[in-house]
């Protein structure tokens, strides 16, 4: 059965093996010897690197240690999270609000760590939420998303997020063009070329905050946009937008947009963008989004509807955008650490085009120009060429680079991983990946100074590389090391959804800046309670507010009667530890929205109908201490007519009024 696997998979790229003759013949001729010693990290040792891996269709932002492979976290963000209550706490609830309502699950693609002067800095990483475009921005200090902006005009939000060197902006480009979100949508969809427009969205990072501002987007042909890379260096100051579909069909795209021999790789002077924003150039349009933020002050988000974007028109102003020739359907679109260099990726080529800046720029000031596209000057694909890697293998996608002048492209229809030089454009080396590698990885490999050392292969597929799991295969994520010339791989693991696109930070740049508790004197949550003796159980209409702690080992109050049928109760449970990694749970019998889990100084807030009368026991989820179990309560519900006064108690039975009327 296995080996059938292994033929079926491998019979699909029969193509790719009479292309390269090292696909090997079994799955664990892969590693050598010493790989074990390579990845093993002694218990209680710590991992040399964080990995932070796009969790694809799951929504969320996962955390590994490197070489380890161990799954270290896995951060909620575009879903909720049960083990977290993201988006189930009436706090976290906010941060998935968009224009079109809360979002309970979207897409998430690619990860950007935060750069300074072009290297990550370990305060921020930004993802993208491909079907609702919102980008967010996940804070290191306390591994929690802190900030999600929604994109107007914009679908299939994929050549997103992606950052300038000092993290100036993070852009975000349309992947499907319309027309744009105020204007009169309904057109007919054969009006592709005369309605349908690509917007790409610029948004300001708040240099100390981290805060989102949505700044400015431009308005472009209607294309596809597929991925996007920051200059850097020579080319600070641009940014490059692959594009597909250059055909603007909107029908059979796969073989419709697979017709023009070259599409582009738009280069946009965002520098130039903005002094014409600060000049008055841009026009408003009205739109509607959603902005949200978390703070760990008052330990809850808030949501705020804007409903206005500037914009400027790449036709109106020439200077903005360029467009250089690539071949065929280009994917990814990466620049070398001294931004001289940007490698198209046409993913249906047989051949890796490599742009030069230098030339570009000559290029720009010559005129050198094959044409216009829809507004927009097409440069001469000679003039702004730096060469061609020939027959580096077939589907290139997307390249990294490490710190001795090399660049690795994956290949997803020939499976491999292919390293060559970026200067003279010879191949190097070659491995194979199982299967169908999609991005990769290479430790600081989109900064100006990679580490190198690691590599990752993000794979779609995993036929056989682990124990069946029913119809449904884990996705994988591999790990080779880069540290000699040849490329060897070193350990594979399981991933949580598709590991779409990762990046990798050496350790303490992030671990020496952990969050260890909130303090409970800053807690500004509305509904706080910052002692025993501030508990309180507070009647508003049908609407009951628990005031609740939470300390090793009990809830105070522990015994609440006088709840009715019709209520909302809310638990307001304050978690008074203050004390690294003592979280203490919240969950009441019949809660049909969530359990909550509190971080020490945190406040965190149930919602409870109760649909029937009766005693109602609760209790910490969290395995706190030795009497962790002991840690429980009982709500009494009354029916809605009831005359049963609202009371609370800890430590002493309930009130004897209550004992009287049982008695009776
Ligand atoms: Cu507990």
């Amino acid at each position: 059965m296995k080996n059938n696997l292994i033929t079926i998979a491998v019979g699909g790229l029969i193509v790719a093996s009479a292309f390269q003759s090292c696909k090997p013949k079994s799955t664990s001729q892969a590693v050598t010897g010493d790989a074990a010693s390579k990845v093993y990290v002694a218990p209680g040792k710590y991992d040399e690197m964080y990995n932070f891996v796009s969790g694809g269709f799951s929504g969320q932002l996962s955390v590994y240690g490197l070489p380890s492979g161990r799954l270290l976290r896995v951060i909620p963000v575009f879903a909720v999270d049960p083990e977290k209550g993201w988006g189930y706490s009436e706090e976290t609830k906010p941060m998935l609000n968009t224009s079109h309502g809360i979002m309970q699950w979207d897409d998430l693609h690619h990860v950007q760590l935060s750069k300074t002067n072009g290297d990550a800095d370990g305060r921020w990483v930004f993802v993208n939420g491909n079907n609702t475009p919102r980008v967010a921005r996940v804070d290191l200090k306390t591994f929690r998303t802190a900030e999600i902006i929604e994109l107007p005009n914009s679908s299939g939000n994929h050549s997103s997020p992606f950052l300038t060197e000092n993290t100036e902006y993070v852009v975000a480009g349309t992947r499907f063009s319309g027309p744009s979100d105020n204007a009169n949508g309904d057109v007919p969809i054969s009006s592709y070329k005369q309605n349908f427009k690509g917007y790409l969205s610029f948004i300001s990072i708040g240099k100390e905050d981290g805060k989102m501002d949505l700044a400015f987007q431009i308005e472009c042909p209607g294309v596809n946009f597929d991925l996007s890379r920051a200059g850097k260096g020579v080319s600070h100051g641009w940014f490059f937008f692959s594009c597909y579909n250059t055909e603007q069909a909107n029908t059979l795209l796969e073989v419709n947009a697979s017709q023009n021999d070259k599409d582009y790789v738009m280069a946009v002077n965002w520098k130039k963008a903005e002094e014409y924003i600060k000049a008055g150039k841009g026009k408003k349009m009205s739109v509607k989004y959603a902005h949200n933020t978390y703070s760990d002050i008052t330990h809850s988000a808030t949501s705020e509807m804007k409903t206005e974007v500037l914009v400027l028109d790449s036709k109106e102003f020439t200077d903005l955008c360029y467009m250089m020739p690539c071949p065929k359907s280009p994917h990814g679109c990466d620049v070398d650490p001294t931004g001289e260099y940007i490698v198209g990726s046409g993913k249906l080529a047989a051949t890796l085009p490599v742009f030069s800046f230098t030339k570009m720029q000559k290029a720009i000031a010559d005129k050198s120009f094959d044409g216009i596209y829809d507004g927009i000057n097409v440069l001469k694909y000679e003039s702004v060429l730096h060469g061609e890697v020939k027959k580096p293998g077939l589907g290139p996608l997307h390249t990294e680079f490490d710190a001795k002048g090399n660049a690795y492209t994956s290949f997803f229809v020939s499976s491999e991983i292919v390293k060559w030089n970026v200067k003279d454009l010879t191949v190097l080396d070659r491995v194979p990946t199982f299967y169908s590698v999609g991005h990769l990885c290479v430790a600081g490999g989109d900064s100006r100074n990679p580490i190198g050392k690691y590599l990752i292969a993000y794979n779609k597929i995993t036929k056989d590389r682990y124990l069946p799991t029913g119809p449904e295969l884990s996705q994988s994520a591999q790990l080779f090391d880069i540290s000699g010339d040849k490329m060897q791989m070193i350990l594979d693991f399981p991933t949580i959804g598709e590991p779409h696109y990762g990046q990798m930070i050496m350790a303490d740049k992030i671990s020496k800046n952990q969050v260890k508790i909130f303090k409970i004197e800053e807690n500004k949550n509305p509904y706080v309670t910052k002692g025993e003796g501030e508990s309180k159980v507070v009647r508003e209409g049908n609407k009951v507010h628990v005031y609740m702690t939470a300390i090793r080992s009990h809830f105070s109050p522990d015994n609440i009667e006088g709840i009715k049928l019709g209520d909302e109760v809310y638990f307001h449970v304050t978690n008074l530890e203050q004390d690294w990694d003592v979280p203490h749970g919240f969950a009441i019998k019949g809660s049909t929205n969530a359990e909550l889990l509190i971080m020490p100084g945190e406040t965190s807030t149930l919602k409870w109908v109760p649909d029937r009368v009766g005693i109602v026991p609760m209790y910490c989820t969290d395995f706190c201490s030795a009497l962790h179990q002991e840690m429980s309560g009982y709500v009494r519900v009354s029916p809605a007519t009831s005359k049963v006064p609202l009371q609370f108690s800890l430590g002493t039975n309930i009130p004897k009024v209550i004992t009287a009327e049982v008695t009776k």
